[in-house]
């Protein structure tokens, strides 16, 4: 059913303009329709269609049709498949430099997060995705992460204690819920929900619009906003697909994807607050009283842990310098 609706959105797609696609990009996304990252790459592929006279296609595959988010980007990586919107939590692997840009509590604010993305450490970022074959197009808004479970509110550190929480497959998690004091299941994000159901976890963690579309709201109604980790989301093209455009559609696809970032991340406000909305109608309990300091000073060992090169000391420094 699935499959049928892309085809015929395909093939809607290519009659509506003049000229068939001549080069046709599938871009893969873990979220379903109406999300904003999902909506801010459809919005990109208007303008890219547009500006090429309907030459240059990019079709979405929301819902992860494609397959869960790792494997999505090994598949980018290799030309498999032409786009990837990813977290750069699960790029933890490939991309190392993503691994001191996940850490906890690091960025504080979404216009901080903005300024280093948008100035001399997003180019520098994107250099480094460039290395592993991956071309960073756009960094989009992904909000920031909080803690929710199926058992009880969580109010301090000490609640969480021996808690089992799933976390994206990534060491920096895995040590922060140690930090914490809690146990952590790396697990990709489609199976949240079962595990979660059936009790293989109490939670996991994640912002308000995932915590919603995911349907994660209904089966675990404790929410508690401690905001531990704002991890950047990134719109990349495999290098593969990338060197059979030319400079002019190359130009013509990075102008495309930086405004589809401005859409995104206004989109992502909006769904944010509309996402809170519903999940508290639907009957989620939130804690908003929480002692972050408790929570920020608890992250101590995973900074002792990852920030150990002066390379990472000076790039968290640049971070929290940046304004
Ligand atoms: C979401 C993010 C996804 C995915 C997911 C997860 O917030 O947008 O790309 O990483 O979290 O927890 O797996």
């Amino acid at each position: 059913m699935k499959l049928l609706t892309t085809t015929f959105a395909a093939l809607l797609c290519s009659a509506s303009i003049a000229g068939a696609c001549e080069i046709t990009l599938r871009s893969s996304d873990t979220h379903p329709d109406g999300y904003p990252t999902v909506e801010g790459v459809k919005a990109m592929a208007a303008e890219v269609q547009e500006k090429t006279g309907g030459r240059i296609c990019i079709e979405v595959f929301p819902s992860s049709q494609l397959g869960e988010e790792k494997d999505t980007i090994e598949q980018t990586q290799f030309g498999v498949i032409d786009m990837v919107r990813a977290s750069f939590g699960s790029f933890n692997d490939i991309v190392p430099v993503t691994q001191t840009l996940s850490l906890p509590y690091l960025f504080t604010s979404p216009e901080h997060q903005h300024a280093v993305l948008d100035g001399p450490i997003g180019a520098e970022i994107a250099e480094d995705f460039a290395e592993r074959d991956l071309i960073a197009l756009a960094y989009y808004d992904g909000g920031a992460r909080s803690f929710y479970n199926s058992q009880k509110p969580i109010r301090t550190v000490d609640d969480l204690k021996g808690m089992k929480f799933r976390v994206m497959q990534n060491d920096v998690f895995v040590d922060m819920m140690a930090a914490l004091g809690a146990n952590a299941t790396p697990m990709p994000y489609g199976e949240v929900y079962s595990s979660i159901q059936t009790g293989v976890i109490d939670g996991a963690e994640n912002n308000y619009p995932s915590y919603d579309s995911s349907g994660h709201a209904e089966v675990a109604k404790y929410f508690t906003l401690d905001q531990h980790l704002m991890v950047p989301e990134l719109v990349a093209v495999s290098k593969a697909s990338w060197e059979k455009l030319t400079p002019e559609d190359q130009e013509i696809m990075r102008t495309a994807a930086r405004n589809s970032a401005t859409l995104q991340r206004r989109l992502w406000a909006d769904q944010e607050k509309a996402s809170e909305e519903k999940v508290i109608a639907a009957g989620a309990e939130i804690v908003k009283d929480v002692d972050k300091t408790a929570f920020i000073e608890a992250m101590a060992p995973v900074y002792a842990k990852y920030v150990t090169t002066p390379e990472a000391q000076d790039l968290v420094k640049r971070v929290q310098e940046t304004r």
